[in-house]
């Protein structure tokens, strides 16, 4: 069973077309493909390094409606991963990137909720407004149903401090829809 879906939505304010394919992975004979277009330069190397680390492939092209970009995204991720079953259902990223370390726990359970400290303090980063970082991780939690927490635990550089988060909430990503080689659900209501 492959683990894909698109969305494409388009309103008179926005156009958004997503693609994903949870099971690119090295080492899964699928090519991994990002290509990211959100028309921000600084969010589409988050994105990126979201994709990348959680062994993902990933297609985006929407323009200046971030926010919409991470409904999609989490909408997509959602879609793809189907029925929770089968899968790890938990998963913890640490990634550093130089003197910045962020940690990311996931929880694939159907009660969305998204808790971030990230300690950003300049008002952009590029062209992406840094208030911004936060709302990302918040839209994606709530459309895609995860429990999320997120924490930037040191780091001096805001871009090194963002770029640790994505990257932490990948590896979180990755270990928790990873399979199992069963079909449980992994909860005791027998229900996700
Ligand atoms: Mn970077």
């Amino acid at each position: 069973m492959s683990r894909q879906a698109s969305i494409s939505r388009k309103t008179q304010e926005t156009s958004i077309e997503v693609s994903i394919d949870l099971d690119c992975a090295p080492g899964s004979n699928v090519k991994q493909v990002i290509d990211i277009s959100t028309g921000i330069g600084f969010l589409d190397h988050m994105y990126t390094a979201l994709a990348k680390h959680s062994g993902m492939s990933l297609t985006m092209k929407c323009k200046d409606h971030i926010q919409d970009s991470a409904i999609a995204l989490g909408t997509a991720f959602k879609e793809a991963l189907g029925e929770v079953r089968g899968i790890r259902r938990y998963g913890t990223g640490f990634a550093p990137l130089d003197e910045a370390l962020s940690r990311a726990v996931i929880d694939i359970c159907s009660r969305p909720y998204c808790v971030t400290e990230l300690g950003l303090k300049r008002e952009k980063l590029g062209e992406l407004s840094t208030e911004m970082i936060p709302h990302v991780f918040y839209s994606f939690a709530m459309a895609s149903g995860v429990t999320l927490h997120i924490d930037v635990l040191r780091g001096e550089n805001d871009h090194h401090r963002a770029e640790s988060a994505f990257k932490a909430l990948a590896l979180a990503i990755r270990q928790a829809i990873e399979k199992t080689g069963g079909d449980d659900v992994p909860s005791t209501k027998g229900v996700l």
